[in-house]
């Protein structure tokens, strides 16, 4: 096994053995050989010039996505896309193919699948830049894949994006440059903002435009569903389907922010949030007592005093957990888990939370107080916005995060996304002129929203995006992130601060152009960073 995707990898390298996340060296093994026969359905896709098969183009995103950090841990449901991938590839008649092993490569059974792993897995490419360019182009691509998928579920189709992944994952076994790589690795970036784009249109058109939401973190006294992840459909069929149960429904981590939706908290039974981010989940899903609805990552191996009561749906899966499946009209029934709720006892109080969240922070919102907001900037109340968005993970060094948004100076706000926000949303940070300090506009995706504010205000200001008082200080775990990453780097986003270690993926050199074309930089101390990212 070889995996270095996220930024937990074992020493900073990369997992061999079996993965910090959880995943072991089969799964691994079938992942990667999930990814390799995707390579090969994608350059035959291309060269027959079918690429606009419309069963191909979804169920590459989707296969992308299942291999995403903390999505799917069983195999079983790898396997089945592996047998999926192999026939749509094989119905595919070309003269052009390349010829690649990837494109008539048959795996008869896992036997077969751990015998390939050298030629399927990250280390079949020896040149060390090449390797890093590819992998950080495949991760790019997942979170493509993740984010179009969640697009998809709502009825946004783009068959440009479709056929972005495609050709890109195909040049993945093309003989490239690294100068050609990373052009491409460029447009998978600029792809990122129209598939942002398009998952941000999805949403609102479903479930109306975000407004500034305060959100409760103390549970009421029914038993409850507690449900995580970023798939706001499956929590709209779930509130539907359990209106009149007698139950209450709360959100956790990356779903916070669909307490902001206006066809999501007319719901009264929709109660409010129930802890923080992914990795206190074992804790939290252990203290909730009701059911646990896990809609995509992450998901960690989970505990025994929970198991029962964990369900996956979706793309996510972990073996031995029960799976809601779509009916073949999209819709899932939620019976088994609002039955169960009402056989448990109502959600623990959390001693960690406080009593609320404020979330809904998106363009419309933010820009609708645009006049507010600039005011402030003009009269110097608001000096600096630093962006703070991104992913949370284990390691003790996050904390870095908590107390760098402590240390900010009285008039800078932090702009965030993702559930890196769990590592300040809590504290008391107060606002500015009815502004709040911690302006969160969402779900990692919803750094698109950030990006809407920022070009707005650039352009109220009559200036560019990187003169703006605008810092970046980033905090990334998985590949959803990475793709966002690439995304503020298209749209020509200079000197972001990353942490809180560099990617394990990215070479020397592909590193030293980050560097002098970017002016990436890792973070370092709080101090040091505070005189860089809010110069007085
Ligand atoms: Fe290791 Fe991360 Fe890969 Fe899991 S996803 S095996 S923790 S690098
Ligand atoms: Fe979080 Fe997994 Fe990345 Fe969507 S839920 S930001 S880590």
């Amino acid at each position: 096994m070889f995996c270095y995707q996220c930024q937990e990898t074992t020493k900073g390298s990369g997992c061999t053995v079996t993965g910090v996340c959880g995943k072991d060296d089969v799964t691994g093994a079938y992942q990667d050989a999930l990814i390799y026969l995707l390579k090969g359905l994608a350059a035959k896709n291309i060269s027959a010039k079918k690429e606009d098969q419309a069963d191909v183009g979804l169920l590459v995103a989707e296969s992308l996505f299942m291999t995403l950090t903390n999505v799917n841990f069983d195999k079983a449901a790898i396997w089945d896309r592996i047998t999926e991938v192999t026939r749509l590839r094989d119905a595919i008649k070309t003269d052009n193919c390349p010829a690649h092993d990837s494109c008539t490569v048959i795996f008869k059974n896992e036997e077969d699948i751990l015998k390939n792993v050298s030629k399927t897995g990250v280390l079949a490419t020896k040149d060390e830049d090449i390797r890093s360019l590819r992998e950080l182009l495949i991760y790019g691509l997942k979170g493509i894949g993740a984010y179009y998928s969640h697009a998809a579920i709502l009825g946004q189709n783009d068959k440009e994006i479709e056929l972005f992944i495609q050709a890109a994952l195909a040049d993945t076994i093309r003989d490239l440059t690294v100068p050609d790589m990373i052009s491409k690795v460029m447009e998978c970036g600029s792809m990122g903002v129209k598939v942002l784009a398009l998952l941000d249109a999805a949403n609102t058109k479903a479930y109306g435009d975000p407004e500034i939401t305060t959100v409760s973190t103390v549970p009421k006294n029914r038993p409850g569903i507690l449900v995580t992840g970023h798939d706001l459909k499956d929590l709209a069929m779930l509130l539907e389907q359990s209106k009149d149960a007698g139950i209450d429904i709360y959100t956790h981590g990356e779903m916070l922010p669909a307490h902001a939706y206006p066809e999501l908290k007319k719901y009264p039974h929709l109660a409010g949030n129930y802890g923080g981010s992914w990795p206190y989940q074992k804790e939290e899903f252990e203290s909730f007592n009701g059911p646990v609805l896990v809609t995509t990552n992450c998901i960690v191996p989970p505990r025994d005093s929970y198991k029962e009561r964990l369900y996956t749906t979706g793309l996510t899966g972990f073996p031995g957990i029960a799976h809601i499946d779509a009916k073949p009209d999209g819709s899932k029934d939620f019976s088994v888990l609002i039955n169960q709720a009402k056989t448990c006892s109502p959600p623990k109080p959390l001693s960690s939370s406080g009593p609320n969240l404020i979330t809904g922070c998106a363009h419309k919102a933010v820009l609708s107080i645009a006049d507010t907001v600039i005011g402030a900037i003009r009269a110097g109340d608001i000096k600096r916005f630093v962006v703070m968005a991104g992913c949370d993970g284990r390691q003790r060094d996050r904390a870095y995060y908590t107390d760098f948004a402590r240390a900010l100076p009285q008039d800078a706000v932090i702009l965030t996304a993702g559930c890196a926000k769990y590592r300040y949303n809590y504290l008391p940070l107060g606002d500015i002129g009815g502004i709040p300090r911690v302006i969160d506009a969402g779900q990692c995706n919803d750094s698109y929203s950030l990006v809407v504010i920022a070009k707005a205000l650039a352009e109220a200001f009559g200036v560019g995006i990187n003169d703006l008082p605008v810092s970046y200080n980033i905090a990334w775990y998985e590949q959803k992130a990475v793709l966002v990453l690439l995304a503020l780097l298209s749209l020509g986003v200079k000197d972001i601060t990353l942490g809180p270690k560099l990617p394990a993926f990215v070479s020397p050199t592909v590193l030293k152009v980050l560097v002098e074309q970017f002016g990436i930089a890792p973070n370092t101390t709080i101090e040091a960073d505070m005189k860089r990212l809010c110069p007085a």
